[in-house]
């Protein structure tokens, strides 16, 4: 039977995902000889006792569940190496999702289609402390993945998820897993929100969104950690925040400790009017249960639910950026974004020493201090001639990610050292920079990691003739740059962020004298022509050449001028920058007639 488009289904009703499999595994008999030794290990059931598991899906699906999760939360290499059958990880997802195909083939009605949720948990270890590496964590993935696309599942449901990290390694692999496959399989993602009001890594729910919002999935939502009355204000947010479906499958009520055991509060009736009403929120369109909950609350759900049409979803939030702790709008009020230029190994010295010196804690402190002045993102540069681009970028950017509270700009001409980057980053980050001067190969490389990681992207008018001086050039060049990035790449527009370029009014060369005219008078006619877009420029190239102290005011009055043109963002020593207001007429008139 041809199953129904689930994106589509999602908009006429309201779809039930089953309950607890845990729970109902410790309410079964299991002979000893089932567990091989391996007693815990719930995954191992789906070979071993395959009729028992097939029972607790069956019930599910009698109950009126519409989307059966697979028994294969743990099926993936580094939960399966505790019991040392880390290479059964296919065998065992496969597995799993035949059970619960098996079980919806027999369900399924042309009015009920019943859908397999390959299940795919995180596991222990998160990825954003160094517990894992990303790269381990997807080829794990991948591997689950492929064995639950081969075992019959009709989408991927990435649960319980507790680090941004480990979401974009385990979604890189069920995308790349389906489309070596010639498939487009949708992905729930869904995560864990504390009691503390954050993911176990400190990512709270308007972060997550802002992270994810990016990324082609069916839905995110809520599972696990509290009860229903604990993520109802999470579901709040998300609802006004993500443009997109919304799930939550709770917990039957908030987990206690009983005598060393744990016990789930919540009977079916309290359950399921607690559930019910995260239907009244806006893009709600999937619920369900998770630990605690049996086939009786998952009865009680869908009878209460039965002909409920979702509320369209309507959340919007500005385009943002994040670390894993917070999110900050690229288009701040008042502008501009003040990016702290300091974690560079080629622009500060300080950082450069500690660098070279392999202090890596000692340049956690760059960044704090920047912190503390009030920039909103953090530059980082780690390139440095002599030594591995990739390797210092993989340990910064992973140390920055941890301990920074702000969104990283990562900075490099390398796409390799990008790429290592991006995967030890949990968070949104921006690119800095894609440009056409090394041709059109080099370009598309750069705006597929944006695209693939979810990030916003710095872009350069440099093409193959060189770095564009005038206006018409800088125009041009950012036209063009445009339309690559977004009809062939399907980037975001409000994820591109222009450089028109600085060159310094310093120099006395006469080609430079309209330097700073050309710069503004491009940032207002390309703001004209794409309202949308953000601009950035590195402020301090203006004054390249004068004195320090020259410097600072030079840069500050032109950075008032850029930003009155539209430009949104800059690069620039938050320390150093002086607001107009603390200027005298006469200094601000002195650099005025020097860039003007
Ligand atoms: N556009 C984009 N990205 C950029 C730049 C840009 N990234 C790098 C750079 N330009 C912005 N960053 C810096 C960092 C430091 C300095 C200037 C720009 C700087 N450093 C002191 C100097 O050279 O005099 C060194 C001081 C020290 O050693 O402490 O001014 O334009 N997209």
């Amino acid at each position: 039977m041809q199953k129904p488009d689930l994106h589509q289904l999602i908009q006429e009703r309201l779809l039930i995902i089953d309950g607890a499999m845990g729970t109902q595994i410790q309410n079964m008999e299991i002979p000893d000889s089932a567990w091989e030794g391996n007693e815990g290990c719930n995954e191992l059931l789906n070979v071993t006792l395959p009729d028992g598991i097939r029972k607790i899906h069956e019930a599910y699906l009698k109950a009126g569940a519409d989307i059966v999760k697979t028994n294969t939360f743990g099926a993936i290499p580094w939960v399966l190496d505790d019991y040392d059958i880390s290479e059964r990880t296919y065998e065992l997802a496969r597995a799993g999702a035949q059970l619960v195909k098996e079980a919806c083939d027999t369900f399924s009605t042309p009015d009920k289609p019943r859908f397999v949720a390959g299940d795919l948990g995180p596991g222990t270890k998160l990825p954003s402390l160094g517990h894992i590496k990303y790269d381990e964590m997807y080829d794990g993935y991948c591997k689950a993945a492929e064995g639950l696309i081969d075992g019959g599942a009709d989408l991927f449901l990435l649960e319980t998820c507790q680090d941004p990290l480990q979401i974009k390694a385990a979604l890189h692999a069920c995308q790349d897993t389906a489309e070596k496959k010639g498939r487009k399989i949708p992905i729930m993602v869904s995560v864990t929100i504390e009691l503390a009001g954050s993911m176990l890594i400190g990512t709270d729910a308007r972060t997550i969104a802002v992270i994810m919002e990016p990324f082609d999935i069916l839905s995110l939502g809520f599972n696990c950690g509290t009860g229903p009355e604990q993520v109802e204000k999470h579901v709040k947010t998300l609802s006004e925040i993500w443009p997109k479906p919304i799930s939550v499958h709770a917990n039957a009520g908030l987990p206690q400790n009983r005598g060393g055991f744990t016990f789930y509060p919540m009977g079916p009736k309290e359950f399921t009017e607690q559930q019910k009403k995260f239907a009244e929120y806006n893009g709600v369109s999937l619920l369900g249960g998770c630990c605690g909950t049996t086939p009786q609350h998952i009865k009680a759900l869908s009878d209460a639910l039965k002909g409920v049409k979702p509320k369209p979803p309507t959340g919007s939030q500005p385009k943002s950026l994040a670390s894993l702790f917070e999110t900050r709008e690229l288009i701040q009020n008042p502008p501009p974004f003040l990016v702290g230029e300091r974690s560079n190994a080629t622009g500060s010295k300080a950082f450069r020493e500690l660098l070279l010196a392999e202090d890596y804690e000692g340049t956690l402190s760059v960044a704090q201090q920047q912190v503390r002045y009030g920039a909103h993102g953090i530059d980082l540069s780690v390139g440095f001639a002599g030594r591995d681009e990739s390797k210092d970028m993989e340990i910064i950017a992973s140390l920055y990610s941890q301990k920074i509270t702000l969104p990283l700009m990562l900075d490099s001409t390398q796409t390799k050292a990008l790429e290592t980057g991006l995967k030890q980053v949990g968070g949104k980050p921006i690119l800095n920079s894609v440009n056409l001067e090394d041709g059109i190969e080099k370009f598309n490389t750069v705006c597929q990691l944006a695209k693939r990681y979810g990030t916003s992207l710095v872009c350069l008018t440099i093409d193959e003739i060189g770095m564009a001086k005038d206006k018409a050039r800088k125009v041009e060049v950012a036209e063009r740059i445009y339309q690559l990035a977004t009809k062939e790449h399907g980037l975001d527009p409000e994820d591109l962020v222009f450089d028109l370029l600085t060159f310094t009014v310093g120099s006395g060369e006469e080609e430079y004298q309209t330097a700073a005219i050309e710069t503004i008078e491009a940032i207002r006619e390309f703001h004209r022509m794409h309202p949308e877009v953000g601009f950035v420029l590195g402020i301090s190239n203006i004054s390249f050449g004068l004195d320090k102290h020259a410097r600072e005011y030079l840069n500050s009055v032109f950075l008032h001028h850029c930003v009155q043109a539209g430009l949104t963002m800059a690069i620039v020593n938050v320390k150093n920058t002086i607001p107009l207001h603390k200027m005298s007429e006469e200094d601000i008139k002195v650099c005025e007639d020097l860039l003007f």
